[in-house]
């Protein structure tokens, strides 16, 4: 035991009336909601990069936080590595997910840093053997680096591409022997600063043979993980090519990788590409491509990606109704790509900001089932649609211009505008709040 989190105690479901800092009210894991337990059904998962190796630095300033396992090599990443599995327990975390970067001291080179990530892989698997705790997704940092900084797969020196290429190899390699459930692609880097210097197409052409090696050696490895990608807009690249669902989809369906990969969606960058959370994910539900979810906001005044823990419920009702609405998730989960403000220097804020983000969850997710159960929403959608169900709107579909145009003249069809009940939908959509 180290003395990180001394005097703070294992969080446990006590309900909303209890006044306890260090208790959940909402979120009740042994709950069942539609059938399943609540949390079978959020698959909360702890980010390593943001709780364990984010310093507290913003683009003006940086460390604040103080933390024993800052700097240093390999005894220090298992220090970190001892109070991470730490703050899982106290949490009663489900999964937990990590990039190469958070988890080992960058090595002399592409052999040290690949034997460093072993040796903490190694320690993982020993402390997943005594704990709850399991691996959501692992995934590779090819964008933090300098040698990253013209993009990995997509960088115009194909040893880039090389280097990035074996490190996705030993990132998969970690998930996989950690028993992970997905791997997650994030291209970061995977864009462009200005079109002066840019051959887009070599480039897409260049991500694609990346990701079909990924999805080759998944199969040559026999491991049934979904792959993901995460799309964001831009920051830090001015364009990243996977800007949205909708590009990421055409992007695959180009390459023919639709039936491979699923999509990692992220409230903040919904919000950095001019969508809601809920759009990203109506679209990828619509698409069969929603795998997974990152749980974290960003600031609606500073239009940075903040990446702040989710303290909306209507807003994460929206989001989770989509999920149930896609069938829920499979491998997939609800990750916490946030991290605590770099005022929040102790421990306890550390843990008090999950348990907040959990309970907002849990919240969310108990009014997106009532919403569905209670089936108002989707009859008045269904109701709105109806006239499509009668056998001439179906036999109009299957017809030609030239047809309707003579219905329409013979038929003097003169459509009369009908309400859309916006206020009404909203009203009810409120009330389950
Ligand atoms: C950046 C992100 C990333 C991804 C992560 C997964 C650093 O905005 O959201 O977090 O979630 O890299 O690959
Ligand atoms: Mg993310």
């Amino acid at each position: 035991m180290t003395d990180f989190f001394k005097g703070i105690p294992q969080v446990k479901f006590e309900g909303a009336d209890s006044d306890n800092e260090f208790a959940f009210k909402h979120y009740n894991p042994d709950e069942v909601i539609m059938g399943k337990r609540m949390e079978d059904h959020l698959r909360f998962s702890i980010a390593y990069w943001h709780s364990f190796a984010y310093e507290g630095g913003d683009p003006f300033g940086g460390r604040t936080f103080e933390r024993p396992w800052f700097d240093g090599g390999i005894e220090n990443a298992k220090l970190k590595a001892d109070v991470a599995f730490e703050m899982y327990d106290i949490l009663q975390a489900p999964f937990f997910a990590f990039h190469d970067l958070d988890v080992r001291p960058e090595g002399k080179d592409f052999a040290e840093s690949t034997r460093n990530l072993e040796e903490i892989v190694d320690y993982f698997a020993l402390k997943m053997e005594s704990s709850k705790t399991k691996l959501l997704w692992g995934t590779a940092n090819l964008f933090t680096h300098r040698r990253f900084m013209a993009g990995a797969a997509t960088n115009p020196d194909p040893d880039v591409f090389a280097y990035s290429a074996a490190t996705i190899k030993s990132c998969m390699d970690a998930t996989i022997k950690l028993g992970g459930q997905n791997y997650v692609l994030w291209g970061g880097r995977e864009g462009y600063e200005t079109l002066l210097n840019t051959d887009l197409t070599k480039e897409a052409d260049h991500a694609a043979r990346m990701l079909e090696m990924v999805v080759n050696y998944k199969h040559k490895m026999g491991w049934d993980g979904q792959i993901l990608i995460e799309p964001k807009p831009q920051e830090p690249s001015k364009h990243q090519y996977d800007y949205d669902v909708a590009t990421v989809y055409g992007f695959l369906k180009r390459y023919g990788l639709e039936n491979e990969v699923k999509l990692n969606l992220e409230q903040g960058h919904a919000i950095l590409a001019g969508h809601s959370f809920e759009h990203e994910l109506a679209v990828a539900r619509s698409l069969g491509m929603l795998g997974s979810i990152d749980m974290n906001r960003n600031d609606y005044q500073s239009g940075w990606d903040t990446d702040q823990f989710p303290n909306n419920v209507p807003e994460v009702a929206l989001a989770y109704y989509e999920v149930l609405s896609a069938g829920g998730f499979t491998k997939g989960g609800t990750n916490f790509d946030s991290r605590i403000r770099r005022q929040s220097l102790d421990a306890e804020d550390l843990i008090l900001s999950h348990v907040g983000g959990m309970d907002i969850c849990a919240r969310g997710l108990k009014a997106a089932a009532a919403m569905l159960e209670d089936g108002k929403l989707e009859a008045a959608r269904d109701a709105r649609y109806a006239d499509w169900d009668s056998a001439a709107s179906k036999a109009m579909l299957e017809s030609d211009l030239e047809s309707i145009q003579a219905r329409v003249l013979a038929d003097g069809v003169n459509p009369e505008p009908r309400s859309g009940r916006q206020e009404r939908l909203e009203n009810l959509v409120n009330s389950y709040m």
